[in-house]
């Protein structure tokens, strides 16, 4: 009896595996290959169809590399730098009862820089609107730079008593 029942569950057993592996075989051969047919057909289209479309997308990037703009920030630049550096240079001369040259004449927000020599004796070179005050010792070359930020007429004078004639020793700045 135990052996035959066991033969039998055996081969119920087989019978079992064998529909599940035919069954397992079947389904899993008819999914793969239903698949591959409309994946390829589909799939050839749709990577055909991908190709197209992607390189569109490439191509406008390639437009905004456009290397001129970074070509045109340079120009800018140069033409910056020279209106800083604007200085204006004066050579003069002081000396009983005169400033030489008598007028200087700047724009504003140029540096100017003035070189003054007392040729006779002690003066001074004062503009009161700009705070300068500067003595002028004979034969030695004073340098007075200040920025011309203010707009007008102003009047520099010899600030060192130097004679009869002193309180007449004056010019004239125009910042313009
Ligand atoms: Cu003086």
């Amino acid at each position: 009896m135990m052996k035959k029942t066991n033969l039998i569950y055996g081969a119920l057993l087989i019978a079992l595996f064998t529909i599940l592996l035919t069954a397992c075989a079947t389904k899993a051969p008819a999914p793969l290959q239903t698949p591959p047919p409309g994946a390829n057909t589909a799939g050839a289209p749709a990577d055909a169809g991908t190709t197209p479309s992607t390189p569109p997308p490439e191509s406008p990037p390639s437009p905004p590399e456009t290397p001129p703009t970074p070509q045109e920030t340079p120009p800018p630049n140069p033409p910056t730098t020279p209106p800083t550096s604007t200085i204006k240079e004066f050579t003069m001369e002081a000396k009983m009862f005169e400033f030489i040259p008598g007028e200087i004449r700047v724009n504003q927000g140029e540096t100017v820089r003035l070189k003054i020599t007392a040729t006779d004796v002690k003066h001074g070179f004062a503009i009161s609107e700009y705070g300068i005050n500067e003595q002028l010792l004979v034969g030695q070359e004073a340098t007075i730079e200040f920025v011309a930020d203010k707009k007008g007429t102003f009047t520099f004078f010899c600030s060192v008593m130097c004679g009869s004639g002193h309180r007449d020793m004056k010019g004239t700045l125009i910042v313009e």
